[in-house]
């Protein structure tokens, strides 16, 4: 992938030309003078993205004699009353580079001026956090402060509730943050636990992922999940355009007395069922995927071969062959001791990409905050992505 830039004429393209038309007997009110039946000239076009001509709407087109208009619906703008003289016009709209260019207007003419924008590289901020119910009080303000900080894009919420949502949208609203998107799980887990996601961008073909019983993959007895919390399976198209996968899901839980591994059992059981359903119905060479959230990792053997984080990776399927491995991020770009949990020392909540999405991932962007004041008892998993000009 290389960076075009905006100012190269191969890659911008503008189209003027000179109309006549009728005389402007508008009045115009600009920053240094007032000019009443002044012959006034016209500048319009259309503003499309330049990787796919598609049109942009809610473009800004600013020139500088001191009009401001938008582009249409279909692209469109019309300064229809400005000023002759030679002036600069300038382009911008969310997640492009901005274009500014020399314009000579004059009286009774129309400029028609066509600008393709080079769309940004755009940065997708992903987090995944177990919010332990959001039942510390102010628990909903100090969760949308911390997101607010972070700049979250889309954010995966274990142990919530739906009587959250209100009150999380109106402390998200109230700090200023803009996540219009959410949807949760139809059913919970025992005892009242969903899984929700908030998203800048709308969130498409949601499903609960629900098997009471399934096959656990190391001993092949039949395994009952029937209490357990659902995985959250849903799509969301990230910057409006590429759509990612997402598997968000709360795996069951480890105690302290459980010399038979039955929790671990379970785990590994469910991370089987996340990798049976990607495989069943997802590309997992090219198709965009991410799993995440709290998959109770508490034990050292879930992180041994086999076990819960190797199923979750898709190594177990054919560990001589990584070619369709997930690579659990955290786990492998943050030490050992990067712990997810405030109350004890483990890496709970993980968040893994597939090989088709690993690409997009920015270099050392992992972190685990420690939101100050903290609305839970975990710690959050970011991650930053980053889509740029293809
Ligand atoms: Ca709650
Ligand atoms: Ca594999």
């Amino acid at each position: 992938m290389s960076r075009r830039s905006i100012y190269s004429p191969a890659f911008l393209v503008l189209f003027m030309l000179f109309v006549s038309c009728s005389p402007n007997e508008l009045i115009y009110f600009g920053p240094s003078s007032q000019i009443t039946n002044s012959l006034f000239g016209t500048v319009r076009g259309y503003i499309t993205d330049i990787s796919n001509h598609t049109v942009i709407v809610g473009a800004r087109v600013n020139i500088s004699s001191g009009f401001t208009v938008f582009s249409d619906e279909t692209g469109a703008f019309n300064l229809a009353s400005s000023l002759p003289g030679d002036w600069e016009i300038t382009f911008s709209a969310p997640h492009y580079s901005s274009y500014t260019s020399n314009i000579s207007i004059e009286s009774h003419q129309t400029n028609i001026l066509s600008v393709e924008l080079v769309r940004n590289n755009s940065d997708v901020i992903i987090a995944a956090f177990n919010v332990a119910d959001l039942k510390i009080t102010g628990s909903h303000d100090f969760l949308a402060k911390w997101m607010k900080s972070a700049s979250v894009d889309i954010i995966v919420l274990e142990e919530i509730q739906p009587d959250d949502a209100p009150l999380l949208d109106s402390a998200l609203t109230s700090n200023g943050v803009s996540l219009p998107y959410h949807v949760f799980t139809i059913q919970y887990g025992y005892p009242n636990d969903y899984i929700a996601v908030w998203s800048k961008w709308p969130v498409y073909d949601a499903s609960d992922i629900v098997y009471p019983v399934y096959t656990d993959p190391v001993s092949g007895t039949n395994i009952s999940l029937s209490y357990l919390r659902p995985v959250f399976k849903f799509r969301i198209n990230v910057l409006g355009s590429y759509p990612v996968w997402f598997y968000a899901a709360h795996l069951k839980a480890e105690y302290e007395l459980d010399p038979a591994f039955l929790n671990l059992q379970k785990r590994r059981t469910q991370a089987q069922i996340i990798q049976d359903t990607i495989l069943a119905t997802q590309n997992i060479y090219t198709d965009q995927i991410v799993i995440l959230g709290d998959m109770n990792t508490a034990l050292p053997e879930d992180f041994d071969s086999g076990q819960t984080l190797d199923i979750l990776s898709f190594h177990n399927d054919n560990p001589a062959n990584p070619s369709n491995d997930f690579i659990p991020i955290n786990a492998t770009f943050l030490p050992d001791d990067a712990w997810t949990i405030s109350t004890f020392s483990s890496r709970l909540d993980h968040i893994l990409l597939s090989p088709g999405l690993f690409p997009y991932y920015v270099s050392n962007s992992v972190n685990i905050p420690h939101p100050s004041p903290s609305p839970s008892d975990h710690y959050p998993v970011v991650i930053t992505l980053k889509y740029g000009n293809f």
